[in-house]
């Protein structure tokens, strides 16, 4: 299923003149605070986010899984998924490969569909957290840190394969995620599970091409309840420093303990060059990956606000890595992940209209009532016209959620592949 630009175009003709309106209004209250609206819609078309090949299907959890019709039952299906996403929000394209659960039969052709959608290939990830079908050894105790060699061999093996394909691919980056840990106190050599980790690490870390990043991600418990072995961004920090300029941190920001201060952390990975990129999403207690700004906003708005004065101000750090990590257990995953792509745009769009030199002024002068103001005006102000004229712009939908319910893409795409097929992924 295609949604093509004419559609989309019939579709914003009813709407222009109100947008128009609405975004000449919004410019000029910006214009009086200092603010070119036409640079941060620029920004904003910049801003494109990586949509996980996992999450195109239904999720589940160990307690079920409510199955979507249409679902996406191959890779060129998932291709035409983020194809679809972003016909209609202008802000999805890349892709971010799961392997194995989305290795290419044919490069050439899985190329060329992606190319003719305008998306390219982000982040590719390894998968040491399931044992392979027919596998010499077992990931039961371990990936990258298990005390068993042909374990550890097995996963380094894995992940420089992983490289292999993302380079077919045109991607330029790996994101390592251990599920390695313990269950029970007693059970794990915390020394001897990083050590080797290290060992390991470095051995991927010398496969990768030098145009290419490593990305670390952390993540504190799940489905290890008693340790991980990179629990935290500093663990993640420490091991990215280990292996060398290439190495850098991911940001899951389900992957923190209860009311971590998660725009901390990344104003720290930025001031130290480490910021890799992101797995957007959010929870109300674990690594629930829900929708992204569903449950947390502000904290979302704060992240953006130290990610827009890292990039004005931190040189050291690359120009992060944007992707959703997120699954869908009611929601239509389509419905959701526009609903994720336009809370990322809200709290970047927000964040760029913080007045900087207010806030440093505030700051100095320690006055915090005066920092909240400045922020939280920031925060209050109905940034959807720019995020829409940004769309507008790129000849994507005025409304995309409302566009794909009219356009009943669910309807077509069930039409399509019918009720029973199923995506690989969580
Ligand atoms: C681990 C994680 C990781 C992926 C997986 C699908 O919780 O966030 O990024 O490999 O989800
Ligand atoms: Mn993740």
């Amino acid at each position: 299923m295609r949604v093509t630009k004419d559609l989309i175009a019939g579709l914003n003709a009813g709407q222009l003149e109100q947008q128009a309106g609405a975004y000449t209004h919004l410019a000029g209250q910006l214009a009086e605070g200092g603010v070119d609206a036409s640079q941060v819609v620029e920004r904003l078309r910049d801003f494109q986010v990586a949509i996980p090949s996992w999450a195109l299907g239904a999720g589940g959890t160990r307690f079920g899984r409510f199955s979507q019709p249409g679902e996406p039952g191959s890779l060129e299906q998932k291709i035409e998924d983020v194809g679809l996403l972003h016909a209609l929000t202008g802000s999805a394209g890349a892709i971010s490969l799961h392997i194995p659960w989305d290795i290419p039969q044919d490069y050439p052709a899985i190329r060329q569909q992606a190319a003719s959608l305008g998306l390219a290939f982000d982040a590719v990830n390894s998968n040491t957290f399931q044992d392979p079908r027919g596998a010499p050894a077992t990931y039961r105790y371990g990936s990258l840190s298990s005390t068993d060699p042909a374990a550890r061999s097995q996963a380094v093996a894995h992940n420089i394969e992983v490289i292999g394909i993302g380079e077919k691919l045109g991607s330029k980056s790996l994101t390592v995620w251990l599920a390695d840990g313990a269950n029970f106190p007693g059970q794990a050599n915390f020394q001897k599970a990083l050590s080797l980790t290290v060992e390991s690490l470095k051995q991927i870390y010398a496969a990768l091409p030098n145009d290419w990043k490593l990305f670390i991600e952390y993540k504190p418990y799940e489905p290890n309840f008693y340790s991980t072995v990179i629990p935290d961004w500093g663990t993640s920090y420490m091991l990215a420093g280990e292996c060398g300029p290439k190495a850098y941190t991911l940001v899951d920001l389900g992957h923190h303990l209860p009311n971590t201060n998660i725009e901390q952390i990344v104003a720290t990975l930025m001031l130290k060059g480490k910021l890799g990129g992101f797995h957007f999403n959010d929870s109300k207690y674990g690594d629930d990956d829900l929708t992204v700004g569903s449950i947390k906003p502000y904290a979302l708005f704060l992240i953006f606000n130290e990610l827009v004065y890292g990039m004005a101000h931190n040189p050291q750090n690359p120009y992060p890595s944007w992707m959703i990590d997120a699954s869908h257990n009611i929601k239509d995953p389509l419905e959701d992940l526009i609903q994720s792509l336009e809370a990322i745009r809200e709290a970047y769009a927000r964040a760029l209209l913080v007045d900087r030199k207010a806030l440093e002024a505030a700051r100095e002068g320690h006055d915090p009532v005066g920092c909240q103001e400045i922020l939280q005006s920031a925060f209050r102000t109905d940034v959807r016209p720019l995020l829409q004229q940004a769309r507008l712009e790129a000849g994507a939908a005025l409304q995309p959620l409302a566009a794909y319910r009219k356009l009943e893409v669910r309807k077509g795409l069930t039409r399509e592949r019918g009720t029973r097929s199923v995506a690989t992924g969580l």
